[in-house]
């Protein structure tokens, strides 16, 4: 169980961050804490898996990848502790090399849409976007990306650096520039915390500012999303929630002590309506956000009575 407590402190720290990295984390330690559990029956052994995952689906609840990975990675059927044991080393096993594959697939595939001398904006930190950005410059395109900074936490800065590593030219700018500079992008590329049935994008708060600047500006809008980041619940009209972090993100607590009457928000993410998202970027192929649901139903094992 410490095991399991560390890794989910360190994604509700954001040590362990970015929807994909956390759905990997929770699946690698669910794998380990099943192969260790001592149970003396399979009631035992359930109770143990339905503890953990319910803890670790606890720690942040706007990326739908962590319940994703958990249902996908906690699944067995045998009532045998053993079989069921196996079974769910297995799952796990299978999520996080899907995960990486997914990854890899994403960048091939988005990169065949990227133009030679392209100019790409990005937001925040996201490893399938990322992929795509570095495997159309590894193609030998020609391209340079305008990043925002993602404030409160600043995660374009991870961003910038892994790009800068990459040798590709970079513009970092703060969140409020996104407008200006949108007449000098070709394509503007996000990630994706969870997509809901309806096609719309969960990302980092101020996506959809990005998006609507685009879709002003008549500029392409594409989502990379692995097919784990698609939301089940929302089939049934089950909102997504929005985490709301700590303020202390945004303000020091005690420039705030001094300022009875003002209070702080800091929604960590927001959604996107899909009318301005042209595709989304997954590891089965490029899709419309009209058909979000076809990949909820058919590539993610959703079952009705699990939900
Ligand atoms: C990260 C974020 C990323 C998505 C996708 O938010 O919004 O765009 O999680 O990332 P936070 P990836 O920093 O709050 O986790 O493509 O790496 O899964």
């Amino acid at each position: 169980m410490k095991e399991v407590q560390e890794t989910a402190e360190k994604i509700r720290t954001m040590e362990i961050r970015g929807a994909g990295r956390i759905a990997k984390a929770a699946a690698e330690v669910i794998r380990d804490y099943a192969a260790g559990l001592e149970a003396a029956s399979i009631e035992e052994f359930a109770a143990g898996i339905t503890e953990v995952s319910n803890y670790l689906i606890s720690t942040r609840p706007t990326a739908v990848s962590l319940p994703n990975a958990v249902k996908l990675s906690s699944r067995y059927s045998s009532d045998n502790v053993e079989n069921a044991r196996k079974e769910v080393i297995n799952n796990a096993n299978l999520f996080i090399e899907r995960a990486d594959k997914a990854l890899g697939r994403i960048g091939k595939i988005g990169a065949g849409r990227v133009q030679d001398g392209d100019v790409i904006m990005t937001h925040c930190n996201s490893h399938a976007a990322l992929s795509i950005i570095t495997t159309a410059f590894e193609d030998g395109k020609n391209i340079s990306v305008i990043a925002t900074e993602s404030r409160p936490r600043r995660q374009g800065l991870l961003t910038v650096r892994r790009l800068n590593g990459f040798g590709i030219p970079t513009t970092l700018i703060v969140d409020s520039a996104v407008r200006y500079y949108m007449k000098d992008v070709d394509k503007v590329i996000v990630g994706a915390d969870a997509i809901a049935a309806n096609g719309a994008l969960v990302n980092k708060i101020g996506t959809s500012q990005l998006a609507l600047a685009a879709h002003e500006a008549r500029k392409s809008f594409m989502v990379a999303a692995e097919t784990f980041k698609f939301s089940p619940s929302t089939i049934l009209g089950i909102p997504i929630e929005i985490e709301e972090r700590s303020t202390d993100e945004v303000v020091d607590p005690s420039v705030l002590a001094e300022l009875p009457h003002v209070q702080v928000k800091n929604p960590a993410f927001d959604f996107t309506p899909s009318e301005y998202i042209d595709m989304i970027v997954t590891d089965i192929g490029i899709i419309p956000p009209a058909m979000a649901y076809i990949v909820i139903k058919e590539h993610l094992g959703w079952e009705f009575e699990e939900i």
